[in-house]
């Protein structure tokens, strides 16, 4: 389909797409596909107070009929999906199929939140008081901000908007500046959502178009109670220490620098197919991309050529084409990271595979590249960064403990995994000794989580859990009750004070 055809199909107007200040470019061929209108802080500060005023209403709304919402967002997501697909395609210049995965993976945690809609269990515990009870009820906690990257420019936005809805709390997101025309498109397809529900409040669901500073409104507003941030440990840091500021909750998302191990036992055929996924799949631009290699000695030599050959076969180009399996970078300025982090490596002692800029007579203004493999002798500096491209640094292992060492000895914390047929060893991995991500997977490769799980990871990721277990519990405030329905007033810890 045409670009401008996409840009229909996803609903968006002529309105939404001329007359702003904000271009928004298309990395598939570097061209502007439309000039949006930033949001001024005034307005971002009237829409923080429409959400304020939402919330008074929408925490009394029982929980089950606010999954109703999601449900019919979900049912409005799936009639959207090829097109909403293809846009995520073509803003954020992912494969169309992980185009749809993406959207999948909305409909999937609307599906989750409609079930928890029901299940927002408290506790009850045993008091050491007669006559007493003890329970533990969560409550709706307030507005939620949601900042997004570009590179996954839809599901986190629902990882947080689906559950925050039901747990009673209205949302507003701030996408990515590279990618606001997805977040238009899912606005609308919001509120076809809410003119079915009916009579949810004004200001429930809101996206603020801008860049640094719209963000910085909501994380320094007093009335935005949570906001959860997807996107670089920089903008982490920064979000992560406004709010402790004033006391707010974040929820982060950050870098990470994931790993997998390569046993001498593993299956060799889904290992590749494994690191291929997730070293390549969306040019390695997603936070859980598979980044560093770690293989034993044994299998490292026979496992390299094997995994150079399927790096030689890979198709690139436009995302949007059936059978591509690497898109574009986001724009010229990751390129120029990419070849930055490549050429240290080099100086370091490591040998490169590939990494070369290729489409280029094609598509001058953008930027197609071969996916790079680098041998490396030592995890050194760069191979510490999170450089947000397709490139795998390979190193070689001997003991399992030296191999889990090296997978640990970065400052993020986000996925990891092991292959290997050896229980002995996926057992050790993901236990306290082995891993020390919020995400280890065995024989299969760090990206690509389901949305059941809790997603997050520890250190410089930013500790933060989004989507499925009890993230949901992120959005509410517990509140411990004790009830006395006794004719005594006896004290805890068997306290005497009588007056
Ligand atoms: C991201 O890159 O920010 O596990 C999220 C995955 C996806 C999410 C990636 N479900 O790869």
């Amino acid at each position: 389909m045409e670009h401008t055809g996409i840009l229909k199909a996803a609903g968006l107007l002529r309105g939404d797409l001329t007359g702003g200040s904000l271009g928004v470019f298309s990395p598939i061929d570097g061209a502007e596909i439309a000039r949006v209108t930033p949001h001024g802080q005034s307005e971002i500060e009237h829409k923080i107070g429409l959400a304020k005023q939402a919330f008074e209403i929408w925490r009394s709304v029982p929980a089950p009929r606010r999954g109703e919402l999601v449900r019919l967002l979900g049912e409005e997501l799936r009639a959207q999906k090829q097109n909403l697909g293809a846009l995520v395609s073509l803003e954020s210049g992912k494969i169309l199929q992980e185009g749809l995965g993406e959207v999948q993976e909305m409909i999937d945690i609307c599906d989750l939140a409609v079930g928890l809609s029901r299940q927002l269990f408290g506790l009850t515990i045993a008091s050491e008081r007669p006559g007493h009870a003890m329970r533990e009820v969560w409550h709706p906690l307030g507005v939620c901000g949601i900042i997004t990257a570009f590179n996954f420019p839809v599901a986190p936005w629902c990882w947080n908007g689906a559950l925050a809805l039901v747990c009673g709390c209205p949302v507003i997101w701030k996408p990515s500046e590279k990618t606001p025309l997805c977040a238009l498109a899912v606005q609308k397809i919001c509120d076809r959502a809410l003119a079915r529900f009916g009579d949810a409040p004004a200001g429930l669901i809101q996206t603020v178009v801008g860049e640094r500073d719209a963000g910085e409104t909501l994380t320094k507003s007093q009335d935005v109670a949570i906001i959860s941030a997807t996107g670089s440990t920089a903008m982490g840091r920064a979000v992560g220490g406004a709010l402790a500021a004033r006391f707010g909750r974040c929820i982060l998302e950050l870098g990470g620098n994931n790993a997998m191990i390569v046993a001498p036992s593993a299956d060799i055929e889904m290992a590749l197919r494994g690191i291929v996924f997730s070293a390549v799949g969306t040019a390695g631009q997603r936070c859980t991309s598979l980044r560093r290699l770690i293989v034993h000695a044994d299998i490292y030599n026979p496992l390299l050529e094997r995994l150079k050959s399927a790096y030689d076969g890979l198709e690139i180009g436009d995302p949007l084409a059936e059978g591509m399996l690497v898109g574009p970078l986001i724009d010229a300025d990751a390129f120029a990271a990419m070849g930055m982090a490549l050429a240290e490596a080099e100086a370091d002692g490591g040998t490169v595979h590939g990494g070369q800029r290729v489409l280029e007579a094609q598509y001058p203004n953008a930027f197609y590249v071969h996916p790079a493999i680098v041998e490396m002798t030592r995890q050194t500096k760069i191979v510490g960064c999170e450089t947000f491209a397709p490139i795998l640094y390979v190193l070689k292992y001997d003991t399992l403990d030296e191999a889990i060492a090296l997978q640990n000895d970065v400052a993020q914390g986000l996925s990891s995994c092991i292959f290997s047929t050896d229980v002995r060893e996926t057992e050790y991995f993901i236990s306290a000794l082995g891993s020390d991500c919020g995400i280890a997977n065995v024989n299969i490769g760090p990206s690509g989580a389901e949305i059941g799980g809790a997603f997050g990871g520890e250190k410089e990721t930013g500790g933060g859990r989004e989507s499925g277990s009890d993230a949901w519990k992120g959005y509410m405030r517990r509140q411990t009750n004790t009830i006395n329905y006794s004719r005594d007033l006896p004290l805890a810890q068997g306290i005497k004070f009588e007056i």
